[in-house]
């Protein structure tokens, strides 16, 4: 059986007292009433530290947003792998699709990130997806395929095997718009074969591949029933509270 989870990509929001204070009153109810998933929060770079002293990651993982793809230096402005999982970090979001476009981060770039990642023990949460002219060009698997080959495929089968894969369409980021539960489905579907085809069948039986993309408490139920979507990778609905549980708990 594969992991569930549910990941709260906070992005660029909340001050570090706000951070915390939503942290702990998620702790507090997830402790009382333990999910039937994983459940995961990545707050900006600020929030980790304070945050890793303060939850029990048995309870809530703790993951940042990015790493640099370097491991240390004059790199002014980054934060490197080894420094996130010195500080007790246990997961990284890479290649979200706001980082491919607003950095110009390419698949090179990832695969580095990737792999800086990995050597330090960190789970990286790899973020996937089709622009909307793709999807409407009829490419999307083309192009999802492409970017999972192109930053993942050089992996041995061990290292592929710690990954967690996030399908986001970009139309569906920050849109109100969200993929059907079928089209999430078809394209998990198409992603678990890819993984198989290069990988073996166990490899992709066991890797869990989220939904992100204005997932929600009113959809979240419908998207996360399908047979190859294992949770959501959650943007808006993870910032507060009485939006992100009924989404964790749309597993119960
Ligand atoms: C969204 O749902 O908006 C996301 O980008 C989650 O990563």
């Amino acid at each position: 059986m594969r992991t569930k989870i549910v990941a709260g990509n906070w992005k660029m929001n909340k001050s570090v007292a706000e951070g915390l204070e939503l942290v702990e009153t998620l702790q507090k109810e997830l402790k009382e009433q333990r999910p039937n998933c994983r459940v995961i929060v990545a707050p900006p770079f600020l929030h980790l530290v304070p945050m890793v002293e303060r939850v029990d990651q048995s309870i809530i993982g703790i993951g940042a947003q990015n790493c640099a793809d370097h491991t240390s230096g004059a790199y002014t402005g980054e934060v490197a792998a080894p420094m996130l999982s010195a500080s007790g970090v246990r997961y990284v979001i890479i290649g979200h699709s706001e980082r491919r476009a607003y950095y110009h981060e390419d698949s090179e770039t990832l695969a580095t990130k990737v792999n800086l990642a990995l050597a330090e023990g960190l789970t990286p949460i790899f973020c996937v997806g089709e622009q909307l002219e793709d999807r409407d060009a009829d490419r999307h698997f083309d192009v999802v395929e492409k970017q999972i080959k192109e930053a993942l495929f050089h992996l041995s089968s061990e290292d592929f095997s710690k990954l967690i894969l996030a399908y986001e369409p970009v139309w569906a980021i920050g849109t109100g718009r969200t993929a059907t539960p079928e089209q999430a489905q078809e394209m998990h579907a198409r992603i678990r074969s890819f993984v198989a085809s290069k990988y073996g069948q166990e490899v992709a039986d066991n890797c869990s591949i989220l939904y992100g993309g204005s997932c929600k408490a009113s959809n979240a139920k419908e998207l996360f029933a399908n047979p190859d979507v294992d949770g959501g990778l959650i943007g808006g609905a993870a910032l507060a509270a009485d939006t992100f549980l009924p989404i964790i708990r749309a597993f119960d």
